[in-house]
């Protein structure tokens, strides 16, 4: 584990060895690159803004308390925007794998924001092909309940868009934005992306995976029960700062989540769930 070189103090980059790494920006622990053998996974925009501000175009973003639209404060709630703190050192464990936690707590921002009182840890578990990430929240409160949505919003690098498939979510229902009051029914063995997208599926199988000429990458869900595929096109992409007009062919977003149902947490309680990522 090493901070990144240069003038950025915001990332931590875990090595495992033989090109297997990956780097998280403190900045929303915002996990910014995966590589397994050399080889790049997550997309990050060449535009993206490393403000310490604004949410970090790519790479995983974590959606909390809220996913989407939230009246007139932060889409996608705060979490993506706030400074997380590592807690301690890594661990390197016997098998290789290398495993750090980055802790996120209330504090005078959230609270302006979302009056409640939590924890947050996300660990990041680095193995030779894969990387698990999991999202721990607990209310200390002694007597209020708290709801809340997560979305580990994941932008994937593909070579062209227009090549890759998602599983596992044939027959399921979508919507296409938080509010529609009409769902469609997924009639494809895969998802195939040739125009915008914006599908919010709910109930979605544990694993999903984004087949490309090039290789497959599964995604595997615990506790996450909806599913969101993500890409704005060319039209939509030339709307975006953050994201260079030709860029949009070069990722997708499967995006882990619970959020149709928000998680009731009561006094005391913590709520878990994970991502584990695979290339094969
Ligand atoms: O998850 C899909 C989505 O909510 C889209 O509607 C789009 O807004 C996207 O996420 C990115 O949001 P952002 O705030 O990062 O521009």
């Amino acid at each position: 584990i090493r901070m990144a070189p240069a003038n950025d103090k915001n990332t931590i980059v875990l090595e495992r060895g033989n090109g297997t790494s990956c780097s998280v920006n403190l900045h929303g622990a915002t996990l910014t690159s995966w590589k397994v053998n050399g080889k790049e996974q997550m997309f990050v925009s060449s535009k993206a803004v490393f403000d310490e501000k604004s949410p970090i175009r790519g790479g995983i973003p974590i959606a909390f308390p809220k996913f989407g639209p939230w009246d007139d404060k932060p889409l996608h709630g705060f979490a993506r925007v706030c400074r997380w703190k590592m807690e301690s050192g890594a661990d390197h464990l016997a098998n290789g794998d290398i495993k750090a936690r980055l802790v996120l707590e209330d504090n005078d921002y959230t609270r302006s924001l979302w009056g409640h009182k939590f924890r947050m840890v996300y660990t990041l578990l680095l193995g030779e092909q894969q990387l698990k990430t999991k999202v721990a929240i607990t209310n200390p409160s002694k007597d209020e309940s708290f709801a809340f949505e997560l979305v580990l919003h994941t932008y994937f690098q593909v070579k062209d868009i227009r090549k890759c498939k998602v599983t596992g979510l044939n027959g399921l229902q979508y919507l296409t934005k938080r509010d529609d009051t009409e769902t469609t029914t997924d009639k494809e063995s895969s998802v195939r992306i040739d125009g915008p997208i914006t599908r919010l599926y709910a109930d979605t199988p544990p694993i999903h995976e984004i087949v490309t000429p090039e290789q497959t990458t599964s995604i595997i869900k615990c506790n996450f029960p909806d599913t969101v595929i993500w890409n704005p096109w060319e039209e939509v992409a030339k709307t975006i700062p953050d994201l260079s007009d030709e860029e949009y062919n070069q990722f997708i977003c499967v995006e882990a989540g619970s959020f149709f149902d928000p998680m009731t947490l009561p006094p005391g309680g913590t709520f878990e769930a994970s991502q584990s990522l695979c290339v094969k």
